[in-house]
């Protein structure tokens, strides 16, 4: 199976971006985990996405906080899918991050879940992987009948409580 690999600006992004890891172990889906800097270390970041394809990735996940050109940088340098999670901080609340990480032109494109969307990240990253794996396509299956076993759960328990005011 292909790799994913999940690259943060900084090791401050990791309280975040461990959601990513965890859903990935959760699909049993291969990783890295590195911290690569668009600002701080362009050239490692450019080389990495350079060789991402021949190194076995099949997908990128970039997180990146306040001016997140991280995403971009990577997809500039790479023709396999790059999944961005803005990082919400201090001052905007995120919006920073969102803006720089979603308003790409047209031929880099970056998908961009929600801000501190990590679990989406991952759950996107596998949902590319699982269009030619059979055995993850039928975990994310799984996965979405649990969602909605959980929610009948909740609309049952919701029916009583509003049943018993
Ligand atoms: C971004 O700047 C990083 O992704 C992080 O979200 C933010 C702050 O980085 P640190 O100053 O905490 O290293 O590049």
């Amino acid at each position: 199976m292909k790799k994913v690999a999940v690259i943060m600006g900084s090791d401050s992004d990791f309280k975040v971006v461990q959601k990513a890891i965890l859903k990935l172990k959760e699909f049993s889906v291969p990783y890295e985990v590195h911290v690569m800097s668009a600002h701080r270390t362009p050239d490692a970041a450019a080389e990495f996405s350079k060789n991402a394809k021949a190194n076995g990735f099949g997908v990128i996940i970039a997180a990146a906080g306040m001016a997140a050109h991280l995403a971009g940088v990577l997809a500039a340098h790479t023709t396999i899918p790059v999944i961005g999670i803005p990082i919400k901080s201090a001052n905007f609340d995120g919006m920073d991050a969102l803006l720089a990480t979603v308003m790409m032109p047209t031929g880099i494109p970056v998908a961009t879940v929600a801000v501190d969307g990590a679990a989406n990240a991952a759950i996107l990253a596998v949902q590319i992987l699982a269009l030619s794996d059979d055995e993850l396509s039928s975990k994310l299956e799984n996965m979405k009948s649990d969602m909605a076993a959980g929610v009948a759960k909740k609309d049952e328990d919701i029916i009583r409580k509003a049943n018993e005011l």
